[in-house]
């Protein structure tokens, strides 16, 4: 089924999808919908997180309008079919909440956490298509002492327990937007949908999702620092061993590995299956893979297939022939090439952000 969403043909499943499973506005990908699939997530395979709901934007008359004090001059407005016009680049990049694997907290370090409860599945690949960030703002009139963006988003303000916190904004380091965020307007060749930002959202690769604003409205552009609380009451490591404000806003996502495999699945014994996965991190591409299938004591290298590029995953492949039957546990470890290899655990935080730790996978042996 398809339907009409201000002009462009979309998957109704897309946007209904939102009030599936994590409910919340919270859609996780399927490790195992991802075997033989190719680089890219499909889109409607995507995982979708939105605070609050889908805003319906008529794209005629929608507009980003850039402000503040870190402008030259007055604020100016881009419509949509000017942006479009501007230089364009596409780029393959992962996109992950800071919660991917928040549940891992509970279900293998026994630590109470809230949140989103995510498997492994808050995490795709795709290929995006807008104009740099940088461009943007130099049409704007950047100014050279200016330091901080505040991206906003057009969905409804997001309330908790009674608070208004306003409509969802995270501030954003200039340095970083002038390195490779990208203002977008297509995912996997189409335009957005509506549950991933349609019709202009960012894209900050390498950094907590929560940085890639959708349904972008503004952007307020800075000389001093800014705060929202979404780089001060939510997205900062909390807990025991951080300080009572939180430790510094979250930006780079730890490395990761996932195998494309149903938690829990059966596999025969006796005959050799091909173990699929990928690995990733917002360090940069990865180095190498290792499997474990005996608990962590022997561990392997896996064979990477594909691209081996930063900013995306990649892909590996492990034949392996069961022998014993019963419960079993495979574990995936990656290093990526700044050295940095998944540890055996995650430091605890008590919104458990950025897992970190090697992935216990439970399968079953028949
Ligand atoms: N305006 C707005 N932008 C947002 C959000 C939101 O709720 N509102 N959620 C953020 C979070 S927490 C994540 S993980 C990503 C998810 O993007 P996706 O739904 O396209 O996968 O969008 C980010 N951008
Ligand atoms: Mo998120």
């Amino acid at each position: 089924m398809s339907i009409d969403y201000v002009g462009i043909r979309v998957h109704a499943e897309t946007v209904l999808r939102e009030e599936l499973r994590k409910g919340d506005g919270a859609w996780e990908m399927n490790w195992e919908d991802m075997r033989g699939v190719g680089h890219l997530t499909p889109t409607e395979h995507f995982f979708v997180h939105s605070h609050t709901g889908v805003p319906e934007i008529d794209v005629d008359s929608w507009t980003l309008t850039l402000h503040g004090d870190g402008l030259r001059g007055d604020p100016v407005t881009f419509d949509y079919p000017t942006l479009r016009e501007m230089p364009s680049r596409t780029v393959t990049a992962f996109l992950e909440c800071a919660g991917n694997g928040r549940t891992l907290y509970t279900s293998q370090q026994n630590q109470r956490v809230s949140g989103t409860p995510w498997g492994l599945g808050a995490i795709g690949v795709a290929e995006w298509t807008g104009t740099p960030l940088s461009l943007v703002l130099e049409r704007a009139g950047l100014r050279d002492d200016a330091v901080d963006l505040l991206p906003r988003g057009l969905d409804p303000a997001y309330v908790e327990a009674g608070v208004d916190y306003g409509r969802m904004r995270r501030p954003l380091p200039v340095a970083k937007a002038m390195k490779d965020v990208l203002v977008v307007w297509e995912m996997n060749g189409a335009p957005l949908t509506p549950a991933h930002g349609f019709p202009i959202r960012l894209i900050v690769p390498d950094w907590v999702g929560v940085a890639s604003i959708k349904w972008l409205g503004d952007i307020e552009v800075s000389t001093s620092p800014l705060h929202s609380p979404w780089n001060t009451d939510f997205y900062r490591l909390f807990g025991l061993g951080f300080p009572p404000e939180g430790s510094a806003p979250l930006t780079t996502m730890p490395v990761k590995s996932a195998f494309e495999l149903a938690p829990g699945a059966r596999l025969p014994r006796g005959e050799e299956v091909l173990l699929t996965g990928r690995s990733w991190s917002g360090n940069g591409a990865i180095r190498s893979v290792e499997i474990s299938t005996d608990n962590g004591q022997g561990w392997t290298p896996a064979h990477l297939v594909g691209p081996r590029l930063p900013h995306t995953w990649s892909q590996w492949q492990f034949p392996w022939r069961p022998t014993t039957r019963g419960p079993a546990t495979l574990m995936a470890r990656a290093t990526d090439t700044t050295g940095v290899t998944e540890p055996l655990g995650s430091p605890y935080n008590n919104k458990g952000y950025l897992w970190s730790g090697v992935v216990r996978h439970p399968i079953t042996i028949t």
